[in-house]
């Protein structure tokens, strides 16, 4: 025991310094393209990246797909009227990520796209971290990991109280999945059969400071949602065709909430940021570095 405990503490030493130094953590997974769309989306990033001149650029960047699947093809929702009583709820528990939600919100009219050039700004209505009093089509404000599922629950069983068919979609990190909070809302949700709740874990694999094998290890994930009464799938989650046919097979088990794990690449779409935890969260991002950014997308 002391000694497997003394390997390990020199292991999360030399991750700890590798991610200081901005050194990339092999990442293990394919590097798939991306179309056009895919693309376009990741510049958008970056302009409101280079508007608040910093943001978690990796934890953004392995969001885009299933971002833009569920808005393009799942959710239903009314721009023109974000409380509408029968919208399915959307809630990114890793709020941080914010960005790439920010983006399609402003793409699909629930706020004007300038918007997009104040993140951060005083004058804006977009933080750092989602605001769901400031920002419409925000369904709750997250920033601080572990409560969005528990948020989901209870909008689930709302649902079902009230008889309405919309449904509930949480997202997750992987890092996010050491809050011991995230297990407790999972008992609740299998415990009460929630079928109208989907969990969607991207599993970029990594989190601030490194890699969640090493910070603390989820394996066997899969068999965890599983054991707490969910049905499971798992996708690549830059493939928008499976992304579209995995949410399409929902819900996985009848009288059982649902958890789509998506096996995704922390950074995707700029080679240098892939896996690197130095692109956690980037700052002082001036016109030199997006361009920089944006040269190395659209080569992807
Ligand atoms: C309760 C809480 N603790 C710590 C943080 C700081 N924090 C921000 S992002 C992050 C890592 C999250 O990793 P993951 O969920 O895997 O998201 P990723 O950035 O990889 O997409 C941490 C620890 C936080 N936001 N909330
Ligand atoms: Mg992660």
């Amino acid at each position: 025991m002391i000694s497997s405990g003394r390997a390990r503490n020199a292991s999360l030493r030399q991750m700890t310094q590798a991610a200081l130094k901005g050194e990339s953590v092999p990442s293990g997974l394919e590097q798939g393209p991306l179309d056009q769309r895919s693309k376009e989306l990741r510049k958008q990033c970056v302009r409101c990246l280079l508007g608040g001149s910093r943001g978690h650029v990796g934890s953004t960047f392995s969001l885009i797909e299933i971002l833009r699947v569920l808005y393009d093809d799942v959710l239903k929702y009314d721009p023109s009227n974000p409380s509408w009583e029968e919208r399915d709820r959307f809630i990114l528990s890793k709020g941080h990520g914010c960005i790439a939600l920010y983006v399609l919100l402003a793409e699909k009219g629930f706020f004007p796209d300038a918007e997009l050039d104040k993140f951060c700004h005083p004058d804006g209505i977009l933080g750092g971290h989602p605001d769901h009093v400031k920002v419409p089509g925000i369904e709750a404000s997250t920033g601080s990991l572990g409560h969005g599922l528990s948020i989901g629950i209870g909008r689930a069983l709302a649902a079902r109280v009230r008889g309405a068919d919309w449904r509930v979609f949480v997202t997750l990190g992987d890092g996010e999945c050491n809050e011991g909070s995230v297990w407790e809302g999972a008992l609740a949700a299998g415990n009460h059969g929630l079928e109208n709740l989907t969990v969607i874990v991207d599993n970029n694999k990594r989190q601030s400071y490194g890699s969640t094998d090493e910070v603390l290890d989820l394996e066997p994930f899969a068999d965890k949602w599983r054991a707490f009464g969910f049905g499971v799938h798992e996708v690549d989650g830059h493939d928008t065709d499976a992304l579209r046919d995995a949410f399409a097979r929902l819900p996985y088990e009848k009288d059982r909430p649902s958890a789509l794990i998506c096996h995704t690449v922390k950074g995707k779409g700029i080679p240098e940021a892939e896996g690197n935890n130095k692109w956690h969260h980037l700052r002082a991002i001036d016109k030199a570095k997006a361009q920089s950014m944006i040269d190395a997308i659209e080569a992807y």
